[in-house]
């Protein structure tokens, strides 16, 4: 067991005092997601369908007063030692992302690094048809190469990776959301799964630039947990291709693993399981599947709240990804 004197969280500095909330009203948010239409101002959509749930929106707030602005296409947040960036680019589903990929990254590292939050902290992307191009021609293995290569031209090693989703949609636009700090967050990964940034060479030229989950101090003396974009991958592998409620319970099994590591490496055990102030992003291949998709989550996580999305995971195997952010 962990003692309090070993919790990775003991020597972080508390700076950012990230938060995520249910809902789309907030004001000072450093970031808010609307998932149901309805483009308000300063209200980001994924551009994805969605298809159920119980989860309108997401408000990601830090400590203090709100500062922000806009630099060429990028919209930038800054609250206390923490930064949002939001960058939406036209796509052409059937052009090569790479040098778009690239100097999107490229950008939005520069803008993090002069407003002094050069920390990777969350990432999500959403690009169109992630899935076309055949072997390593396939859009997301471009769109890692891009991402990969603006990383390593910047000095990013491993270690310096973040919690992350990539998922394709239908609209013909690269979407990117950095979360950045003043400070590092701590990183976990998945016992049961091959870190996905050593992921061998069969996936694609570079591996996916992601940890599996990113840790910060929250607000109020909580801790504040980021689960990247989770699919049925045990090693490296896919597993149950062709059966979603098998690779959802793959997901499940690869959470429960996720969140026992994270609440043992912090000294949290609020963070072994999800509860009422979870929010979890579910993304389906098929929008038929989730009802009963819907009925595997309720039983395993009751209190979550959940947010159904119709989107393409980046492997053409893979029929579900489920993200999540939980306190403990
Ligand atoms: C996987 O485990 C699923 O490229 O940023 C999940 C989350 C996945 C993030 C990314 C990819 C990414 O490999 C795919």
């Amino acid at each position: 067991m962990a003692s309090p004197e070993s919790s990775v969280l003991r020597n972080l500095p508390r700076s950012c005092g990230l938060s995520a909330r249910p809902g789309t009203k907030d004001p000072q948010a450093l970031l808010r997601f609307g998932f149901r239409a309805a483009a308000e101002h300063g209200l980001w959509p994924l551009g994805l369908d969605w298809i159920g749930g119980d989860l309108d929106g997401e408000v990601w707030c830090g400590r203090g007063p709100i500062e922000q602005g806009r630099q060429g296409a990028i919209d930038w947040n800054r609250a206390g030692g923490c930064l949002s960036l939001s960058l939406v680019l036209d796509d052409p589903p059937e052009q090569d992302p790479e040098a778009r990929v690239h100097a999107a990254y490229r950008d939005l590292i520069e803008l993090a690094r002069s407003k002094d939050c050069p920390h990777l902290l969350r990432a999500w992307n959403y690009l169109p048809a992630i899935n076309e191009g055949a072997g390593d021609a396939e859009r997301y293995r471009r769109f890692c190469l891009g991402r990969a290569r603006a990383l390593e031209a910047a000095g990013y090693d491993e270690a310096s990776l973040c919690a992350g989703t990539a998922i394709g949609g239908e609209e013909p636009k690269l979407r990117l959301h950095l979360l950045c700090g003043s400070e590092p967050g701590v990183n976990i990964e998945n016992p049961r799964q091959v870190s996905a940034y050593r992921y061998p060479r069969q996936y694609g030229p570079r591996s996916p630039s992601f940890a599996r989950a990113t840790l910060l101090p929250g607000a109020e003396g909580e801790a504040l947990l980021m689960i990247s974009g989770t699919a049925s991958v045990v090693g490296h592998e896919t597993r149950h291709v062709g059966d979603v409620l098998a690779q959802t319970r793959e997901i499940l099994a690869n959470m429960d693993s996720l969140l026992a590591e994270s609440a043992r490496r912090s000294d949290r055990p609020g963070l072994a399981r999800f509860g009422a102030d979870s929010l979890v992003r579910v993304y389906l291949r098929e929008a038929a599947d989730w009802p009963a998709v819907e009925r595997l989550l309720r039983d395993a996580w009751p209190g979550a709240r959940l947010a159904a999305f119709r989107g393409d995971v980046c492997r053409s195997d893979l029929l579900v990804e489920i993200e999540a952010v939980t306190h403990g």
